[in-house]
Parts: C-alpha cells; structure tokens; sequence
C-alpha cells in the first residue's frame, strides 16, 4: 500500500496570494490542494502545519472518505471556514493523487461527464453606468452568455465589485481600506443600472448581480421585487446569510432568483435554505466548504430540491479550485453557473494548465486528476504578502456588513 509520505504547505503572491497543500505518496504520486482563506491566509496554513499534516504522514491516500470523517469528526471543534478550507486542501489533493492512480480526469471518477462545458459568468463594472456598459459589450465580445453587472454608487467610494485599472481584487492593501456604504443611495441607484444593463443587452444573456450581503431582509424584499423586470438571473447574497430565517421573508415577496453560499462552508449552513427552497442557486465553492467529497454532498442535496450550483470563482479561489471546480460541475446534474473572475497575469507562472475556457464555458483539462501542476521554481520569486479585504462603514462611521 502506498502511503503519504509528505505534505508541504506553500505560500505565494504571484499577483495575489495562494496557499497550496501537496501531498506526495510514497510511491512518488503528487497531488494539489487550494488552502487559500483570503485576509487569513496564515490562520489555515498553521492548522494545517501544525495539527494536520502530522495526521497525514503514514496514512492511505486512497481512503478519502475516511480522511475526511477522521479530520472533520476527530478534530471535535466543528465548521468554520479555517477548518473546512483546511479539510478541503486535503479532500482535493487526495483527489488528484487517486486521479493520477488511476489515469483518469478527476470529473470520470465523479461519474463522467453530464455535459461539454461548464457555463461561466464573468464580470462587468463601471465607475459609471455608461463604463458598466462598455465593460459588459467586451464580455459579450468575449463569448460570455452571463455576465454579473455591479456600478459605482454616486457618493459612495469604494463600492464592492468595480474594477480598478481593468481588473477587481478587494484584498489589495495591507491593511483593511476602509469603505463608505450609504444603503438609500444603492437602493436609490442600482435598480436603474440593472435596467439599463438589460436594455443595453437585451433578453440573449443572463444577468447577475451581487449585492455582496449589504441589505437588511425587507430592503432585500423591496429590492428583489423593484427589479423583477430586469429578469436577473440571480440576486447574489442579498442579505447576510448567518440567519438562513431571513430568506424567508425575502421569498415571500419576490421571484426573482436568489443565490448564496459563499461564505457558508458547510451542509448544515445551507440545509435549511436548501430544504425550505429559500434559494435558487448555492454558492458554496469546493475550497471553503470542506472539498469535493463535501460539495458534492450539498450539490445531491440541492439537486432534490431543484437548487442548482453557482461555484464561487473569485480570483481568491486558485487555479486548483477552479480546476476542482470545474470537474465537479462538469460530472454532476443540478449546474447552474460557475463564477469566473479570471487571475493576475502572474498567477499562470506559478500554477500550470488547469480549467481553460471557450465560448463562454470552462472546460477540463484531460490530464489524470486535476490537471494542474505548481511551478516552485515561480512561486519562489513571489514571496507572500499579508493582504486584507475592505471593511464597510456607514456614512456615520458605524461599521456595516462588506
Ligand atoms: O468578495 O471572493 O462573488 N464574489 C464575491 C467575491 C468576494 C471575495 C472575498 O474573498 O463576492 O468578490
Ligand atoms: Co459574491
């Protein structure tokens, strides 16, 4: 029986920063695992260095499943995301390793595939609505056919989801910036710049939108139902979603779609959003609910309840979960869509081959497990920088949800 032999956490900042876990057998197989908490990046390599890796050496690489109940059952403290990235970087490395045992793309070990591509939004954002629109005309040159919409709130600097210089990264300072949010003026403004976006596209593309959990459950209402004729394909993160109570008021009042779950890293934290039908798409993502054993559990969950997924791709999300990802949504029924934010042009140095896109999808690599190699030789001319996401205030200075 093979067994692993080593487990190496590597950080880099090739444009931004990545935690990576490799696992090698001893009979020389690799495999890769995203590790990556954005803003706590060092929070998850310690609980991994120091109480997991230790776990792991002598162990079978084929017992995924075991590994998973052992790290999650054994550890006694239970959930949260230092913990279920930790367990995550595990289950997708172990993954890849049996992948490569067998010679087979991680997505046939999944079941095979349910269809050719995985459909991908991407973003368009503007200092101004005219600039939102310009941005969502290159997507659609881009062959994206949805396309997440988000404009500057007039008087408000600093809001989520605009790009700066061609390109959104919120952890981009080494502190926390700190943000202005006014709520009357996004629910004054935003529901005229989705209009505006789907009269400038027309009815051919889906449109997104994050709301980034900013809204109270009755603002949250009011705004889902003043935009209903906008046709979102999705209203993202509409309110915090630590009371999965607050969806059902919002549903009772509005039909347009709901998508949440990227900050919930596990089953318990959706079910009941999921087995009410509070939501329409979960957002949970592969490296910060627990893995792909773990994923793929809330996505059959969600499947009997026609909630489809909506994988969470920021650029946060390395190569590996993209890869991983992207796999999944390849094999499994319920897709949705699956964000696609796309990396800093450095990020390709570090992390070779992986999800490729086309015509507006994602596409797996062919190569046994994810199909995804680390370049240490790269990732050593990127050494690691502490970067924060922003913080929110009020216009009175009280802090807010960001
Ligand atoms: O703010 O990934 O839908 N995407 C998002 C992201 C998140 C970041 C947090 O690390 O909301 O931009
Ligand atoms: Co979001």
């Amino acid at each position: 029986m093979a067994t692993v032999e080593r487990a190496e956490v590597l950080l880099t900042s090739p444009g931004r920063t990545f935690v990576t876990l490799r696992i090698t057998t001893s009979d020389g197989v690799v495999g890769l695992g995203d590790a990556t908490l954005n803003g706590r990046e060092l929070a998850v390599a310690t609980y991994l260095r120091d109480h997991v890796v230790p776990l792991l050496i002598g162990k079978d690489p084929a017992r995924i499943e075991d590994m998973w109940q052992y790290l999650f059952r054994g550890a006694y403290w239970r959930r949260g995301p230092v913990t279920m990235t930790a367990i995550a970087a595990v289950d997708v490395a172990l993954w890849d390793v049996k992948g490569k045992v067998a010679g087979l793309p991680l997505y046939q070990l999944l079941g095979g595939r349910s269809r050719d591509g995985v459909m991908v939004y991407t973003h368009a954002s503007g200092s101004s609505v005219e600039e939102m629109l310009e941005d969502a005309d290159r997507a659609r040159e881009l062959g994206y056919r949805a396309i997440r919409v988000q404009a500057a709130v007039p008087g408000v600097a600093g809001t989520y989801g605009v790009k700066k210089n061609g390109r959104y990264e919120p952890a981009d300072h080494a502190l926390p910036d700190e943000q202005l949010w006014s709520t009357e003026a996004y629910l004054d403004f935003a529901p005229g710049y989705l209009r505006a976006a789907r009269e400038h596209l027309g009815d051919g593309v889906h449109l997104l939108h994050d709301v980034h959990h900013r809204l109270t459950p009755i603002e949250a209402a009011r705004f889902g139902r003043e935009v209903e004729d906008v046709k979102l394909f999705w209203m993202e993160d509409p309110t915090p979603a630590d009371s999965q109570d607050a969806y059902r008021l919002i549903r009772q009042h509005t039909t347009t779609p709901i998508a949440v779950g990227e900050v919930l890293t596990s089953i318990w934290d959706v079910k009941d959003l999921i087995t009410e039908r509070l939501i329409d798409y979960v957002r949970c993502s592969v490296v910060h609910a627990g893995g792909i054993t773990h994923l793929r559990r809330i996505y059959d969950l969600a499947a009997l309840y026609d909630v489809r997924s909506g994988s969470h791709g920021a650029s946060d999300l390395s190569p590996v979960t993209q890869a991983a990802a992207t796999h999944l949504a390849t094999a499994i029924p319920n897709l949705g869509v699956q964000e696609h934010m796309g990396y800093p042009d450095l990020t390709a140095e570090v992390f070779h081959g992986g999800a490729t896109y086309a015509d507006g999808s994602l596409h797996v690599s062919e190569e046994p497990g994810l199909g995804v190699t680390y370049d240490d030789a790269a990732a050593a001319r990127f050494e690691y920088e502490p970067r924060y996401l922003p913080v929110a205030r009020r216009l009175d200075g009280s802090v807010h949800d960001w």
